[in-house]
């Protein structure tokens, strides 16, 4: 251990500033935020799939114009995150094995299917909504290259969020079938979402180092929390209902209390049995392989310039 290196860490932490590339941090620290980022990389990365799914089916030219915007920003953000995992030690090769060999973890809530075009404004409003509940306090993590990704992750998410609300409005204020197509969509995606939160509390191990370390601002349920009291009265101008008979305000606490989320689901989709885990590895591993002459040409290019100068 280098103790100088310990000490100067520590008062970093102490006084809530952001620890750089180059700053000496405790292994584990590195670690822990390896294993975060690069999973949140793969999330993005992961999280293209289910939308890009529609792509080609939009409703309307304006829908697949957004569509595709969206599903590029969320190239983009993969590509942020796994730069600056990179100034961590991890090369992106690795990073891109670990998720085509489904040895890496990204979130949940990517192993569901995505059957109805109603599905591309749940991701929106629900999925994208609990991403930026979660994300926002990230802009204040002490890796200083994980908060700055984050602020502009955060406001592209904005936009996000509010283009499947309107999707979602839109089949509300349609005729009955679509709004029939919305509520069904809407009832799929509402208990996976709260999951992206990730375990209760007392069940989840990496969270008191983390806090400890102001890599996570917030616990895991209170961000779950924050969540459902964001998306209460937006249902309600939605005109859609959250099937769960157990959510009721509470008086007292000032939030809305919820029902039991079913959490052998959760830990079976963790352990590759979702819906899509097998699909979405192979659509990624077939991905990659497809453009290694891409990335061979690319190689040979920049090898042949710098015989040219040298
Ligand atoms: N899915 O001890 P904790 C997006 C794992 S948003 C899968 O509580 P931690 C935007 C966890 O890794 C989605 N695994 O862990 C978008 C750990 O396993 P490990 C991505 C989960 O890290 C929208 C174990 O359970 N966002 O992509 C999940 O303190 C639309 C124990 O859990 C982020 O990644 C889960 N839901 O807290 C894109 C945000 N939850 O690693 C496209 C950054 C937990 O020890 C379309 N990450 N696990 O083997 C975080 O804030 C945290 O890592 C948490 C988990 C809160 C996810």
């Amino acid at each position: 251990v280098d103790a100088a290196g310990q000490a100067r860490f520590d008062e970093l932490i102490a006084a809530d500033s952001r620890v750089e590339p180059a700053d000496w941090m405790p292994e584990a620290y590195r670690r822990t935020l390896i294993r975060q980022i690069s999973q949140h990389a793969h999330s993005e990365i992961i999280g293209m799939q289910p939308e890009g799914n529609w792509i080609t089916r939009a409703p309307s030219l304006k829908r697949k114009a957004i569509l595709m915007a969206k599903v590029q920003d969320e190239a983009g953000h993969g590509l942020y995150l796994y730069a600056a995992a990179q100034t961590l030690g991890i090369t992106r090769d690795r990073m891109t094995q670990q998720l085509i060999d489904g040895s890496a973890k990204y979130s949940s809530i990517f192993n569901y299917l995505t059957p109805t075009w109603a599905d591309m404004g749940s991701i929106g409003w629900l999925v994208d909504g609990a991403a930026i509940c979660n994300q926002v306090p990230l802009c204040r993590a002490s890796y200083g290259p994980y908060a700055r990704a984050m602020i502009r992750i955060c406001k592209e998410e904005s936009f996000h969020q509010r283009q499947g609300f309107e999707i979602l409005l839109a089949l509300s204020r349609g005729t009955a079938e679509q709004k029939a197509m919305a509520q069904e969509s809407v009832n799929r995606w509402y208990a996976p979402a709260l999951m992206m939160f990730g375990p209760p509390d007392d069940a989840s191990p990496n969270s008191a180092q983390s806090m400890a370390w102001n890599i996570k601002r917030f616990s895991n349920d209170d961000l779950r929390q924050r969540f459902v009291d964001m998306i209460v009265p937006q249902a309600e101008i939605l005109g859609l209902t959250l099937p769960d008979p157990d959510l009721r305000w509470d008086e007292e606490t000032g939030h809305w209390n919820y029902g039991d989320l079913d959490w052998d689901e959760f830990r079976e989709v963790l352990r590759g049995n979702g819906q899509a885990n097998a699909l979405r590895v192979a659509t990624r591993r077939a991905a990659h392989e497809e453009g290694a002459w891409v990335r061979e040409a690319a190689a040979a290019y920049a090898d042949k310039r710098k015989r040219k100068v040298a």
